[in-house]
């Protein structure tokens, strides 16, 4: 796998030219604050009527939609775990949320997707643990499947971004 497959930018997520974005939500699917509710407001009302229609989704999980006015063809939608301390399993449901919206992304013939710090916000995950988990599932994933070209982490301020660049510098 060729490390520039994995590139870390500082942005809005709502803005990125690929195909596919992934949306941190919560299990109703009916949007909320924080990326989600961005994503929401920039994809227009149809987003939230196509996510009325699939009936929510469990923590780990990943259901995909249109992004409508959004420049990204597709929203893959995963529910991060709640912060609960760090026994109840949040580490392996964060790690599949990646696992799982990178496969959703595959068996839609998505390349390039764009992914925010999912559950670091209001749900409390520690950055830089969440940090290591993303980016240990990305790599691992993108070694056997090479049908997908590029993975953006957008990371929305410079602290969050200098996270993420020490993490991916880190030895595996
Ligand atoms: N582009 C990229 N990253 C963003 C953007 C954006 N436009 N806006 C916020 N972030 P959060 P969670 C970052 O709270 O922790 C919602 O209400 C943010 O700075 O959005 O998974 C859902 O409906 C942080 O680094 O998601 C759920 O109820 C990261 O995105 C709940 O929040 C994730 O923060 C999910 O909480």
């Amino acid at each position: 796998m060729p490390s520039e497959s994995i590139v870390i930018i500082e942005g809005d997520i709502t803005r990125q030219n690929v195909d596919a974005i992934v949306n941190a939500a919560n299990t109703s699917l009916l949007g909320g604050g924080g990326v989600d509710g961005a994503i929401h407001r920039a994809a227009g009302p149809e987003l939230l009527e196509e996510c009325r229609g699939l009936h929510g989704c469990p923590a780990g999980e990943a259901k995909i939609t249109s992004g409508y006015r959004l420049p990204a063809r597709w929203v893959i939608h995963t529910v991060g775990p709640v912060w609960r301390g760090g026994k109840d399993f949040e580490d392996e449901l964060l790690a599949n949320c990646y696992r799982r919206s990178l496969e959703v992304a595959v068996q839609n013939r998505v390349r390039s997707l764009a992914f925010p710090a999912i559950s670091t916000g209001a749900y409390g995950f520690p950055l830089q643990r969440a940090t290591r988990i993303a980016i240990r599932e990305v790599r691992a994933f993108l070694e056997t499947n090479p049908a997908i070209e590029k993975v953006f982490f957008v990371c929305f301020d410079s602290y969050t971004r200098n996270v993420y660049e020490s993490v991916l510098a880190e030895d595996v």
